[in-house]
């Protein structure tokens, strides 16, 4: 898809850029436009920058439109002189602590990363934008990357919406919904031009396999129980990263000041579904002497486990003409396929992390 970016922008700070969302937009970025893309991160457990490395390595030209800044947005100086270092004309804020098992066991990182560094990240970007020059100052955009988890849990009906009240239920989501408050106050407090977007769950290749779909996929390849939470019956909209991508950069570069936009795959599936499905494509892909179904384990619940979430796209599909390209089992199957050629990745980053898949999250 062409992706139609102003030649005006000319340096994007991307914020959590070795992260799963920011990496695939800064390949993106890399790939379809000239600009400078300085990638702000801490390079915490699940910061990887080998699809980024790959990018670059396919095309020399590309090295020096990558700058890496090993800055942690808690560090409030180091915070502001990342942005007097990149200069952005756009901020891409991606960097967040987002798995919801490990913010129920350790929820001040959450608040730390999510809301201080929000905050910081704000109030650097302001002082920035303040002293820009006119034109540069009208056409600046702060992009923030939220979450539909911070509009609570849905019934068996309804989807979420731009105007949906916020009801967040997990530390992870409080600290989402927290750092989307600021942003909104500094741009009507401030004047700050901010765009926003919520997008249902993301997957896809390059993903920490702490989330379900790598997860699983690993358990399986490695003949272990695949846990599956409570009945299995809570619903997820699952949304393909690069559908993601394209709507995210079309609301940062075309979205209304000041507005919010909510992305959705149109990929309702329960979790059961989903480990299903995974196992269907193993076992056409991989086959082994049993079904991988055979592997799929009940186990506890997760503590306030949302049942179901759903996006209603109608804003982003018929302001900006954004629609998803892949229907989930396609994009599934692109991910399964992926994570079977990719599992020295997965291992070396196990090793990295400390992270081995075991259950976190469970109230002891
Ligand atoms: O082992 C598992 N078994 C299981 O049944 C794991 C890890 C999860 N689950 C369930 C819990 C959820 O209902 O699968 C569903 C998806 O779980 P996660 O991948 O942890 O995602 P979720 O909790 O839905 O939150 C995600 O979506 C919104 C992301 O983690 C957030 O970063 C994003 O903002």
């Amino acid at each position: 898809m062409t992706l139609l970016f102003p030649e005006s922008i000319q340096n994007v700070l991307v914020t959590g850029g070795a992260g799963f969302i920011g990496g695939a937009v800064i390949r993106r970025l890399l790939t379809n436009t000239t600009a400078t893309i300085f990638n702000l991160d801490k390079m915490g457990y699940s910061s990887d920058l080998t699809s980024i490395e790959k990018t670059v390595e396919s095309n020399p030209n590309l090295i020096s439109h990558h700058r890496l800044l090993n800055v942690d947005l808690c560090n409030e100086d180091a915070t502001a002189q990342a942005i007097k270092q990149s200069n952005p004309d756009l901020v891409l804020h991606l960097a967040a602590e987002t798995h919801v098992d490990r913010s129920i066991d350790g929820p001040h990182e959450f608040l730390k990363s999510n809301i201080t560094g929000t905050y910081n990240l704000l109030q650097a970007v302001r002082s920035h934008w303040d002293q820009l020059p006119e034109e540069r100052q009208k056409q600046f955009r702060f992009h923030h990357v939220s979450t539909d988890e911070v509009f609570g849990s849905l019934g068996l009906n309804g989807q979420f919406s731009e105007a949906t009240p916020y009801a967040p239920r997990s530390p992870y989501s409080a600290s989402k919904a927290a750092s989307d408050h600021l942003v909104k106050a500094w741009h009507h407090t401030y004047g700050l031009p901010i765009v926003l977007t919520n997008c249902s769950n993301n997957y896809g290749p390059w993903q920490f396999p702490e989330k379900l779909i790598p997860l699983v996929i690993l358990k399986a390849l490695t003949k272990e129980p695949i846990p599956l939470y409570g009945d299995g019956s809570n619903i997820r909209d699952w949304l393909f990263v690069e559908d993601h991508v394209e709507g995210l950069l079309l609301a940062a570069t075309n979205g209304e000041v000041g507005q919010s936009y909510c992305i959705g795959g149109s990929g309702e599936r329960t979790n059961r579904q989903v480990v299903n499905t995974i196992c269907d494509l193993l076992d056409k892909l991989h086959p082994s002497t049993n079904s991988y179904s055979r592997l799929i384990k009940q186990v506890a619940d997760r503590p306030g486990h949302d049942r179901r979430y759903a996006i209603n796209p109608k804003r982003i599909n018929t302001e900006l003409g954004w629609y998803p390209c892949h229907k989930f089992e396609v994009g599934l199957e692109k991910t399964v396929r992926w994570y079977l050629k990719n599992l020295n990745w997965c291992e070396k980053l196990s090793v990295k992390s400390c992270y081995k898949g075991e259950r976190i999250g469970l109230i002891k």
